[in-house]
């Protein structure tokens, strides 16, 4: 593609358009008049791009020359979303944005919709990197996000008749991606395989095959930073373009299997949430993007140098491991310095600690990798080696600190078995600095159950760092009415880089008119979700109902089953007269979710509340009170339009299970109001919004443990709450499913017989809080008056304030000078 100049800074209307011009006819070999919204969506994103090219270089300059220490956050997902428009806010060029492209004749909504969203994550483990980027960059921290370019992000999600979720290949990268510039010319060998021989008493790794990994790089635009980080993200080439002895034999596909097999490591994001499957591949491709980044960082911060001293390393960057995925880096590193660079076990040990910090994200022991060593033998067989001995000398130091030896068994990293495993959440705390939960609930369990033996021996290594989402995107983009309001109440937009400044909206709410303005921007973001709903799935919502919305991935432990329950029971009661329908609160309910696509029960949660809304939806004697829709596919984009729209929003895990939630800090802080349990950031959220504006229900962490000690029998509910059992026997005697009784029989026995999240134990206290909900519905005014003291209190959840803690308490560094 043709290069052209960058505009200069400020850059105008007029720069702008001329940009686009020439980026038309020399890039896409297209006039004005020829050009379609894709071709002025390519252009645009290069003229951003050319224009925050110098402030790359500089911030990639300073940072291997100065003094600040950078960080590296290593994640397998980043669910980054479209970029075009994020890119245009941070550098300043929305309005420019605008006006040029209407100036050539286009709707620059139309332009904006052309971008793909690159959906390199699965949910909220990968959006948070990206709101971790992008604070970083806002903040002038020099940082890498490292990560892989999937060829196919998380599948397209479509349901067929029945309701039943079909999962579609997401490739991306059909059209041209403007974003991601391939640099071929810094590409890294990453091996795998092989044998470990000794020669002159060093082992040497001879591996039997390697990939190239050519770094794909997207710039981070700061706000209003005048910093550009980078997201390096890797894709898997193969050196072997053709086995040429293979191919003269004429047996073409056996000639570009290597090919195809090197590539398939970067070809696939895997769409488990929370459920990892301990597959090969999966291995590779964590092994792949680490080891890769770790050859990157000493090739950007020792430039040219054959003999660096990597002592230093610790002082040049910190590297943040985004969950167990990328573990595989702390024996890699040990690696790199002893057997690449000469270092003995001790220095090399004295760095990588230094170096390796861990965030854990999850409490479900099945999320926890671990991975047969057998496994990690036969593609890594140095690194087991090297794992196998971090696991000795640690095992040594535990001598010296307990003489409890069942503890010390237990912490053992390499399990003590026939078939060994390898424990990679024990390797990162061992292998790091530091350890942190990712909301305060969260963090006390880590030290309290999951990695209890750990803190009592290394207190100090354990820390929270509550989660916190990028304002840019979830408040300024999404929700430009409310971003105009918060800025006329403040009379600043200084808050997009200082959430905190919220708290100045806090008099705001006793002021009526204010509040009725606030109420009026919800309303209006109600008729354009259902504007957008109507063109994009042909749902007809009634704005003038509530807007209640449950956006996450499909897991039991997150619950849809309670909230599809409770629909059904209110459906029941209005069917069999209990409840006039006069009296109900006309409501539509709102569901989002992708289910892995091997899990079962999820699965057919989906089709059942594709089924409710069927017969919910279409059934006269509801007169409309009652709607479910179930957009498919459920993206970030999706997000962005739906959460400005929403006034009551779901959060209702079963305590002690959802670590954090970020989605409930997007709510919030767009004006809705929670109804969720004590769980993960829900506790913090309703500790600031104060407890008269959250609706609590539900058991407790204690109280989930207490009631499975004395044993968790589920059919005592259903017989107990005529609601509930109304509402199963409606899913068992076929009503969703045209008189099939079979159809859920899974999932209703699954309820009454062992119901491991304790759905129908809570069932009852979430029906009965749905009054108070009702009953303050009915009255907008304080409605919407807690709604605003929900966005004025929640500016802690930004992602900047998170950032902000790895700063101060783990990482030690800050913005460039
Ligand atoms: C998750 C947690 O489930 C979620 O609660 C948390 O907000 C998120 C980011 O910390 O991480 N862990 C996994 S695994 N997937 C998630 O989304």
């Amino acid at each position: 593609m043709t290069e052209i100049t960058a505009p200069k800074s400020p850059v105008t209307v007029a720069e702008f358009t001329e940009g686009i011009r020439e980026q038309l006819k020399y890039g896409q070999g297209v006039t004005p008049e020829q050009a379609t919204p894709a071709d002025v969506y390519v252009a645009s994103s290069l003229v951003v791009r050319h224009y925050l090219q110098d402030a790359w270089f500089k911030t990639q300059q300073d940072m291997v020359n100065g003094n600040t220490k950078a960080v590296g956050y290593f994640s397998a997902e980043f669910l980054i979303g479209k970029q075009l428009r994020n890119a245009l806010l941070n550098a300043g060029m929305l309005d420019q944005f605008d006006a040029a492209v209407e100036g050539l004749g286009f709707d620059p909504q139309d332009v904006v919709d052309s971008e793909y969203e690159p959906a390199l994550g699965n949910g909220g483990l990968g959006r948070l990197a990206a709101c971790y980027v992008d604070s970083l960059a806002s903040l002038g921290v020099p940082a890498f996000g490292y990560g892989i370019q999937y060829r196919y992000g998380i599948f397209r999600q479509e349901f067929d008749d029945q309701g039943r979720q079909v999962e579609r290949p997401e490739y991306w990268l059909a059209n041209e991606e403007p974003w991601g510039h391939v640099d071929y010319n810094r590409s890294q060998k990453v091996s795998f395989g092989g044998e470990v021989v000794e020669e002159d008493g060093k082992k040497v790794w001879k591996p039997a095959w390697s990939v190239r990994a050519v770094p794909v790089d997207y710039m981070v635009p700061g706000y209003k930073s005048g910093r550009v980080d980078t997201l390096r993200l890797w894709s898997a080439r193969s050196y072997d373009e053709f086995d040429l002895l293979t191919f003269n034999k004429s047996e073409y596909l056996d000639a570009v299997k290597p090919k195809v097999e090197a590539e398939n490591i970067s070809k696939i994001l895997y769409p488990e949430d929370s459920t990892p499957q301990g597959k090969r591949l999966r291995l590779e491709q964590q092994y792949f993007f680490t080891a890769a980044s770790i050859q990157d960082v000493i090739r950007v911060f020792y430039p040219g140098q054959s003999d660096p001293d990597l002592t230093t390393l610790p002082d040049k960057i910190t590297f943040q491991l985004n969950d167990t995925h990328p573990v595989i880096g702390i024996p890699e590193l040990m690696r790199v310095l002893i057997d690449e660079y000469g270092y003995d076990w001790n220095t090399a040990w004295d760095i990588t600690t230094k170096t390796f910090n861990y965030t854990c994200h999850t409490l479900l022991p099945e999320a926890l990798e671990v991975w047969p060593a057998d496994l990690i033998g036969e593609l890594l067989p140095r690194h087991l080696e090297i794992i196998n001995e971090i696991n000795d000398h640690f095992l040594e130091e535990l001598k010296g600190k307990t003489r409890d030896k069942d503890k010390i068994e237990r912490m053992r990293i390499v399990t003590n078995e026939e078939n060994p495993k390898v424990r990679m959440a024990y390797l990162a705390t061992a292998g790091g600095s530091h350890v942190n939960g990712v909301a305060e609930l969260h963090s006390q369990l880590l030290k309290d159950v999951t990695l209890r033996d750990f803190s009592d021996l290394y207190p100090d290594k354990f820390s929270n760092v509550t989660n916190g989402v990028t304002p840019r995107r979830f408040i300024r983009l999404a929700n430009p009415r409310l971003s105009a309001l918060i800025t006329e109440g403040l009379g600043t937009d200084k808050w997009l880089s200082d959430l905190d400044l919220l708290q100045g909206l806090e008099p705001l709410a006793k002021d009526d008119e204010f509040v009725k303005k606030f109420a009026a921007v919800k309303q209006a973001n109600k008729e354009d979700f259902a504007a957008y709903a109507k063109r994009e799935f042909g749902f007809d919502l009634d704005p003038n109902t509530m807007f209640n919305s449950m956006i996450k991935r499909l897991h039991e432990y997150k619950r849809q089953s309670l909230k599809i329950l409770a629909l059904i029971a209110k459906y029941a009661d209005i069917k069999s007269g209990k409840v006039s329908v006069d009296d109900v609160l006309p409501r539509t309910v709102i569901f989002g979710a992708k289910s892995a696509p091997g899990y079962y029960l999820a699965k057919m949660t989906i089709q059942l509340i594709n089924n409710v809304a069927r017969v919910v939806n279409n059934d006269p004697d509801i007169k409309g009170k009652l709607h479910v829709y179930y957009p498919w596919n459920y993206n970030v984009r999706l997000a962005q339009h739906l959460i400005p729209a929403t006034e009551l929003d779901e959060q209702i895990s079963q305590a002690g299970k959802e670590a954090s939630g970020t989605g409930n800090m997007k709510f919030a802080l767009n004006g809705a109001l929670t109804v969720g349990t004590l769980d993960g950031a829900n506790v913090e959220i309703r500790e600031r919004v104060g407890a008269e504006n959250f609706f609590l229900f539900g058991m407790t962490v204690d109280e989930v443990d207490a009631l499975y000690a004395q044993g968790y029998h589920p059919a005592v509910y259903y017989e107990r709450d005529p609601r509930l059992k109304a509402a199963i026997d409606m899913v068992a005697d076929g009503t969703f499913s045209n008189g099939d009784r079979n159809t859920y029989a899974p999932l209703v026995a699954d309820w009454l017989t062992k119901d491991w999240f304790m759905t129908l134990a809570d069932f009852t206290a979430y029906c009965d809080i749905q009054s108070d909900i009702e009953a303050l519905y009915r009255d907008p005014l304080e409605w919407n008056r807690k709604a605003l003291l929900n966005v004025a209190r929640t500016g802690y959840f930004s992602s900047d304030r998170a950032i902000q803690d790895y700063l101060d308490n783990i990482w030690h560094t800050g913005p460039l000078a």
